[in-house]
């Protein structure tokens, strides 16, 4: 029976395009931030989904929101999901593509009357993204308990908005304790969002482990001046450290070489103007490895060059750190299982790959048995409007996750 269990690739891309068509930009980008209506219309649209299945929904504290299908026993559930909420430039598949194609792997299941032993529970989890509240994968975090909801919900913006406020505006703030619904296992489906599939001409991967991640907001504060009559020894440039810290993090990255990965991506100026030197930098910088020693040791060469640069300019430097998270190995029996699962449906062997972005998956991994499975994103482009995945990719992962949630759901 499990063999012959299919995905309608329609009705799942119909889902991602209607999803994707909440206020999208002009130039095609998908703008659901999380907490922002735009995230709320995202949200309720795919309650309703859920609701249309037949689901018990259910939304925690931290306003993450649990979909689960009975299963023939009680227990544990094997879920799945992702997020729903977007960078700015979002593309139509960035965590959308995980929930939609676990409800799209439900919506076979009713259709065919098949009940798992276990119940089955698709989730998504709040701001994974963490572009406007830190840290990313917070619904995920305080989820697996790393994160206390209290602290997550006092979080605020750079606007000032308060997390928890948010929350509550958008309807959200849900009363179930975080955790409460302890899974069994937890399998996430995701676009790659990096060009190692493309490249290689393949369809999947199984994910058997996620590198380190360290964020951090660097705030620089100097003497604005007049940018004509100010001598360059006289001056206390916030914009030229901005500058520094960026080809600094440029530098690092590159002479370590290897996993490390390093970006700055965002700098916002004070006052910003023409003729004036700048007074404040606000700079973020976020650095990768998938060794969490060389990722301490780059931390510590920012640290000490932080310390050098306020010298010499004579400014203040302070850094706040927004993320942190430790690589992650998946867990074995899962990824066989995914396997297994793509064996049966004609791949005999799938890559196992390390996951350059963050997931959901990495918080869950803390309480259960998780993996994840990747599909390729074509030129490997992300986080942009661009991003895009054949849709014969979006149903050869999704029919792999029906059939990994079937039989985790039945092991
Ligand atoms: O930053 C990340 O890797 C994820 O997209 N939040
Ligand atoms: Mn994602
Ligand atoms: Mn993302």
């Amino acid at each position: 029976m499990e063999q012959t269990l299919a995905i309608k690739i329609e009705r799942l891309q119909g889902q991602l395009t209607e999803l994707g068509a909440v206020n999208r930009a002009p130039d095609g980008s998908c703008r659901r931030v999380a907490l922002t209506d735009a995230d709320a219309m995202g949200r309720d649209l795919v309650r309703s989904w859920m609701r249309d299945l037949g689901l018990t929904i259910h939304i925690d504290r931290i306003g993450n929101v649990i979909g689960i299908r009975g299963g023939q026993s009680e227990g544990r559930p094997v879920m799945t999901g992702s997020h729903v909420d977007t960078v700015a430039t979002g593309g139509l598949y960035d965590g959308a593509y995980g929930v939609l194609a676990g409800l799209e792997a439900i919506r076979v299941l009713n259709e065919v009357g098949l009940k798992t032993q276990r119940p089955l529970a698709v989730a998504f989890f709040t701001n994974e993204e963490g572009v406007r509240f830190q840290p990313d994968m917070m619904g995920s975090l305080v989820y697996a308990g790393g994160l206390s909801v209290e602290e997550a919900l006092a979080t605020k913006a750079e606007d000032g908005s308060v997390l928890r406020d948010e929350l509550s505006r958008i309807g959200y703030a849900g009363t179930m304790p975080c955790g409460e619904i302890q899974p069994h296992a937890y399998v996430e489906l995701h676009i790659e969002q990096g060009p190692v599939l493309h490249t290689a001409g393949e369809a999947l991967a199984a994910v058997d482990f996620l590198q380190g991640i360290s964020w951090q907001k660097v705030t620089i504060t100097g003497v604005s001046n007049h940018a004509g009559t100010t001598p360059m020894r006289l001056r206390h440039d916030a914009g030229y450290c901005a500058g520094q810290i960026a080809a600094f993090v440029r530098a690092l990255a590159t002479r370590m070489g290897g996993a490390q990965v390093g970006t700055v991506g965002s700098i916002q100026l004070q006052p910003n103007l023409v003729n004036v030197i700048a007074r404040k930098a606000i700079v973020t910088i976020d650095l990768r490895n998938t060794n969490d020693g060389l990722l301490a040791e780059a931390e510590r060469e920012v640290r000490v060059f932080l310390a050098d640069l306020a010298r010499t300019e004579g400014v203040t430097i302070e850094s706040v750190r927004t993320a942190q998270s430790p690589s992650v190995a998946f867990d074995v029996h899962i990824i066989e299982t995914i396997e297994r699962s793509a064996k049966r449906l004609g791949y005999k062997s799938i890559r196992r790959m390390t996951s350059g972005a963050g997931h959901d998956a990495q918080m869950l991994a803390r309480i259960c048995p998780t993996a994840m499975i990747f599909v390729p994103s074509v030129d490997g482009v992300s986080h942009n409007p661009r991003e895009f995945t054949e849709p014969v990719h979006l149903a050869i992962g999704a029919n792999v996750l029906l059939q990994t949630l079937v039989e985790l759901a039945n092991e």
